[in-house]
Formats: C-alpha cells, sequence, structure tokens
C-alpha cells in the first residue's frame, strides 16, 4: 500500500497531557538519543524524513483548560492531536510509512485520524485497520471514564463512539479521520474498565486478552488477528509499551502485573511487519522519568521500545534468505 515503502516519516511527539504523569514527554527524545533512528536507517536503510524536531506543543496549550465533559485538559489534547494529524497526514499522503514516537496514548487520536485519512485519498476510500496493542483498552467515553484522563478515551473518540461537535473538543474529527469497529483489534488486554467491558461486549470488538494469549499461544492468536482483519487491508499498528510485563518495561505510567515478554512483543511487531500491510506504527506511553527504583528501569523500557519499532519496521535475524540456507544446510 505504500508507494515507497524505503521512507519512513518520523513525528516525534512529546506530550504528555492526556494523562497526569509528567516524564512521558520526554520519551521520543530519550528513544532517539538511545539510537533508535540512527539503527532505523543505518541497519534497516530507511530514508528518514521529518525527524529533525521533537515536538512539544507547548505553545498550543491554552492558559486555562478547565474540564469538558469530565475531560482533563481537553482543549490542550484536542488541539496538539489535531496538530499530529496533519503531521501523520503529510508524511502518509506521500506514500511513506510513518513512525510515531509519543508520548502518552492520547496522540493515537493524531496519528490514526492522519493516517486513516490518508489511506482514504491514497487508496480509493479504502478503510484502514487498527491492531492495539495494550494491557488497556482505551475506549472509555468521557461519561464512562472514571479518571478523566483522555488517554484512556483515543479508541471512542476514533470509532466515532464518542462525539463532539465543539471544534474546540474533538470536534474537527471527521468521517474520513475515523476507523471501523469492526477493523479493531486488541492484544495484550488484562486492565479493562467496567464501561469498557460492555462497550467491548455490545459491540463485538474483538479482542485477545492475556488470557487468550495464555490459552493458545501468541503464534494463533496473531493468526487470528490477523485473520479478522483480512488480508490486503493496511494496517495502523498502535503499540502501547505498558502492554509488556512490567518486567520488560518497568518505566511506564500504569503498569500492570501479568503482561507479554518482550519476545511476544517482538514477535506481534514482526508479524505485522510481515504482512506487507504495516502503514504506521506508534509507539507510547514510555516514560523514562517513572520507576528510578528499579535499577536501570528506564534504560531498559527505552530499550524494550526500540526493539518493539525495529520489528516492526522489519529486522528480523530469522529473515526469508537465511531460512533457506538453514534448512537447505548449505
Ligand atoms: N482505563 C483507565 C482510564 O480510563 C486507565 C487507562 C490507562 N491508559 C493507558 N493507556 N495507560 O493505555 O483512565
Ligand atoms: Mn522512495
Ligand atoms: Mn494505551
Ligand atoms: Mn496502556
Amino acid at each position: 500500500f505504500l508507494s515507497h515503502p524505503e521512507d519512513l516519516g518520523v513525528v516525534a511527539v512529546g506530550f504528555s497531557g492526556g494523562q497526569g504523569k509528567p516524564g512521558v514527554d520526554a520519551a521520543p527524545t530519550a528513544l532517539i538519543e538511545s539510537g533508535l533512528l540512527d539503527q532505523l536507517r543505518d541497519e534497516l536503510g530507511y530514508n528518514l524524513h521529518g525527524h529533525g524536531a521533537v515536538h512539544s506543543y507547548a505553545d498550543l496549550a491554552p492558559a486555562q483548560d478547565p474540564p469538558h465533559r469530565g475531560m482533563k485538559n481537553p482543549r490542550a489534547v484536542s488541539a496538539v492531536t489535531r496538530q499530529i494529524a496533519d503531521q501523520v497526514y503529510a508524511q502518509a499522503r506521500e506514500g511513506r510509512l510513518v513512525l510515531t514516537l509519543g508520548g502518552d496514548h492520547s496522540v493515537a487520536i493524531g496519528t490514526i485520524a492522519g493516517s486513516a485519512r490518508a489511506v482514504r485519498e491514497r487508496l480509493g476510500g479504502r478503510e484502514m485497520a487498527v491492531i492495539w496493542v495494550d494491557a488497556h483498552a482505551d475506549i472509555n467515553t468521557p461519561e464512562t471514564s472514571g479518571s478523566g484522563n483522555i488517554h484512556g478515551m483515543p479508541v471512542s473518540f476514533l470509532t466515532g463512539l464518542a462525539r463532539e461537535e465543539k471544534e474546540e473538543f474533538f470536534g474537527w474529527l471527521k468521517d474520513e479521520h475515523r476507523i471501523s469497529l469492526k477493523k479493531l483489534v486488541y492484544i495484550g488486554l488484562r486492565d479493562v474498565d467496567a464501561g469498557e467491558k460492555r462497550i467491548l461486549r455490545e459491540n463485538g470488538i474483538k479482542a485477545f486478552s492475556m488470557f487468550d494469549i495464555d490459552r493458545h499461544g501468541i503464534g494463533r492468536v496473531m493468526d487470528m488477528a490477523l485473520a479478522h482483519i483480512g488480508s490486503d487491508t493496511p494496517i495502523h499498528l498502535s503499540f502501547d509499551v505498558d502492554a509488556l510485563d512490567p518486567m520488560w518495561a518497568p518505566s511506564t505510567g500504569t503498569p500492570v502485573r501479568g503482561g507479554l515478554t518482550l519476545r511476544e512483543g517482538d514477535y506481534i511487531c514482526e508479524v505485522v511487519h510481515q504482512t506487507g500491510s504495516l502503514v504506521a506504527v506508534d509507539l507510547v506511553e514510555v516514560n523514562p522519568r517513572l520507576a528510578p527504583e528499579i535499577e536501570m528501569g528506564a534504560h531498559e523500557t527505552v530499550r524494550a521500545g526500540c526493539s518493539l519499532v525495529r520489528c516492526a519496521l522489519g529486522e528480523s535475524l530469522f529473515t526469508a534468505a537465511m531460512a533457506s540456507t538453514v534448512t537447505s544446510g548449505s
């Protein structure tokens, strides 16, 4: 689906307004300083675009931003995600793969809006699918949310379950930005609010929880996830690092025990890359300021994040060429 698959648009989003813990805004810089973009260019051979700046969006935050329908920082999150949507769209419109480094998961309102719009425009009105890898479903509406944190709501705005007329409260989201509930697949869920469970059930949304991964193994779960999406559908992968067990990713705002191993996370990314249908990747919720009590916690979390991104972008030790070498014994 990409006219320039070797060209990678990079959007680095230093934004934390979708939740209450500072530090997740420092993730793009930490990921980049650890060498991620150099690896993508030098080892995986991508031409990078738009990677010069880490966007802070500080100028978009209004002086006063009182809650609206219980949402915290609604004007700031709306304005920032609107700008992210434009930035992702500008890269995706060129037929490039787009990598967004968050930021909290509210940024996905922008990334998915931007890539869904570009896919429709470039591919004759087609809808893309979203694979949402997360401990959480992030599908609260403003009304079901207990926290008011918008990083727990992006999927409800993106699917139209939550709607707003007013421009400054996500009213800028139009049909062209939205995704279908039928083309959404969750992987890794284990901390889902009661209201979210009802939304998942009532709408028949495809979700593979940690229970399903324990039962079937990650290999079969990915087969089922991709079968649900159907081949020949563009895929946007939104990966929340808290899908990984805190053993591999302790430095994140809402860690939940009983998560994916790093290897299972990498496998998800490898398999999605292998489809050849990937159009965009988000890596969110790395917070290098958290879990300072864990020795090397931030370092390990950043390292895990880099590994996930490299796998999604095609790093695989066991390439087809190597496989044939091994099996033919030459
Ligand atoms: N469900 C809770 C809420 O709505 C917690 C959401 C936590 N979200 C993330 N992103 N960390 O997945 O507030
Ligand atoms: Mn090119
Ligand atoms: Mn999330
Ligand atoms: Mn999460």
